[in-house]
């Protein structure tokens, strides 16, 4: 008695079962979009949260995949020049995600900030060969001049960040000096926004 849908069913299985699935399937989208759109919101909350622990030029360590996520969330900030803008502090510096690599090339390769402003950038070498990232007049950057601040020996998945204000004349730009590295392409420019 059991087995008689069975055999007389081309379909083995039934309908319910499928719709079953089909809630399912909808469910967990939804649930990934959400965990999305937290992950997105908790890189605002680390925007101005805690910058305390980000000054320092010191590393830190252990935001591999986690760290993309949230860059991916800031992307939908709001940038200088935009309503909702909020720039960056001494006291309370905007942090700004760049990625190192692969290759030679930083992402994003051009960096908006507003004149006077704090910036807290947390470079994330993505790749094989460890990168540096230096910030400062463009003219220094472009000639590696000694004293440019800089962070150096950014290791594959390791993050190092660096804190500058955009208070001189400008231009500026950053850079990897890593032997090498600039020759390739590997600099960028950073756009001040009055
Ligand atoms: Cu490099």
């Amino acid at each position: 008695m059991i087995t008689e849908p069975r055999t007389k069913r081309s379909l083995p299985i039934p309908g319910w079962a499928i719709l079953l699935v089909a809630v399912a399937a909808l469910v967990v989208a939804t649930v990934a979009l959400t965990a999305t759109l937290v992950a997105g919101n908790g890189s605002f909350g680390m925007m101005g949260g805690r910058p305390g622990s980000m000054l320092g030029g010191g590393s830190y360590g252990g935001n591999g995949s986690a760290g993309m996520m949230g860059g991916l969330g800031t992307g939908s900030a709001a940038q200088p020049g935009v309503s909702g803008f909020a720039a960056g502090t001494v006291a309370s510096p905007r942090v700004i995600r760049v990625y190192a690599g692969p290759g030679y090339a930083f992402s994003p390769s051009s960096i908006s900030v507003a004149r006077g402003e704090t910036v807290t950038f947390v470079v994330t070498t993505t790749g094989p060969s460890a990168h540096e990232f230096m910030v400062g007049p463009a003219d220094a950057v472009a000639s590696d001049a000694p004293g440019t601040p800089e962070v150096a020996d950014i290791g594959m998945m390791q993050a190092k960040s660096l804190t500058y204000t955009f208070d001189g004349p400008g231009p500026y730009a950053f850079a990897c000096h890593a032997t090498g590295h600039y020759e390739a392409g590997m600099r960028g420019t950073i756009v001040v926004v009055s």
